[in-house]
Formats: C-alpha cells, structure tokens, sequence
C-alpha cells in the first residue's frame, strides 16, 4: 500500500464541480474509501494561454495501485468528465496530476513522479502544505522551505467547498 498526493485543477464547464466528480471518484480508487482533500483554491492560470482561472486542489489517500495503474486511472477520470487533449497548459475540464508516490522517484516516459513542475507551483504547493504540512519531498527537501509569501497572490481559498 502506498501513500499518493494527486493535484486537481479545472477551469471549464463548472470547475468546482467537476473537482467534486473527481473526488468521488478517486475515492473509488483509495484504499477503504479514505481520502483527504485540502480546501479548493481559485488560481490565477500559469502560462501564456488566456483562459479562465483555474479551481485547484490536493488530495491524499492510500491505494494498492501500480504507478502506472494510477497513471491509467487518473487519465480515466479525466476522460470520463471530458478531457480533451489540446493546447499544451490550455484549459480543461480536469487535470489529475500523480505529484508524488510514496518516496518512489520515477522516470519513464510516461511519467515523472515527483510532478516535474511541483516545487514551483502555488497552486500544488499552498493545497499541498495545507493537507500535509510536515511533508518531506523524496529529494529530502521539506515542503515548508519551498514556500514564499508571494505564492499567496496569485490564490484565493473558496470557502466552503462542495
Ligand atoms: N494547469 C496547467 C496550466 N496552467 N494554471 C493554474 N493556475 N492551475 C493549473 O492547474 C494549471 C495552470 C496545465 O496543467
Ligand atoms: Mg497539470
Ligand atoms: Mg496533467
């Protein structure tokens, strides 16, 4: 059994709801149903690509999954609400992110676990800390001394998610 960090970002077609789909249905895939997702957070979209603000999320849980049994799952996920494969960082129904997989670091074609793009993103790092603030990466890098003051601007917590 291993413990996974996925990231949730969305910003077409209702995005809260479509990060509520997903909840439930990585829920399916977490081991006795337990699953812990930070608050969502509305994110000024990263990238060169005009686009409406993403909703973004981090969630938590533990499963007997393969990583690239996961890889298949997440990428189900997205499929059934939607996804479709266009621009490079343009908009979506719902991006699942496989950030880390235990302490495991992989590097096949298909994946990159740890997430390449995670320590410099607000928008993983902030819904990150907030579910596993003591978190130490597979590189040995806290997860606290990665983050900076400024990463707030560009996020606002929504309160009262689903
Ligand atoms: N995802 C992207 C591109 N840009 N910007 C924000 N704020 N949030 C995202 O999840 C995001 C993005 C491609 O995966
Ligand atoms: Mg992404
Ligand atoms: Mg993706």
């Amino acid at each position: 059994m291993t413990l996974v960090y996925v990231a949730l970002g969305a910003n077409l077609a209702e995005p809260e709801q479509q990060l509520n789909q997903a909840v439930a249905a990585l829920k399916k895939i977490a081991v006795t149903g337990d699953i812990t997702v930070s608050s969502y957070y509305r994110s000024t979209p990263m990238g060169d690509v005009v686009q409406p603000d993403y909703v973004n999320a981090v969630a938590c849980f533990n499963t007997h999954l393969e990583p690239i049994e996961l890889l298949n799952s997440l990428q189900n996920i997205e499929q059934q609400q939607g996804r479709v494969r266009n621009e490079r960082w343009g908009p979506r129904t719902l991006d699942l992110d496989l950030l880390l997989y235990g302490l495991h670091i992989i590097d096949i074609p298909r994946l990159q676990v740890p997430h390449y793009g995670m320590k410099e993103r607000s928008f993983v790092l902030i819904p990150l800390a907030e579910i596993a603030e003591d978190l130490i990466l597979p590189c040995h890098q806290a997860l606290k001394s990665l983050l900076t003051p400024e990463m707030q601007q560009s996020l606002h917590k929504i309160p009262n998610k689903s």
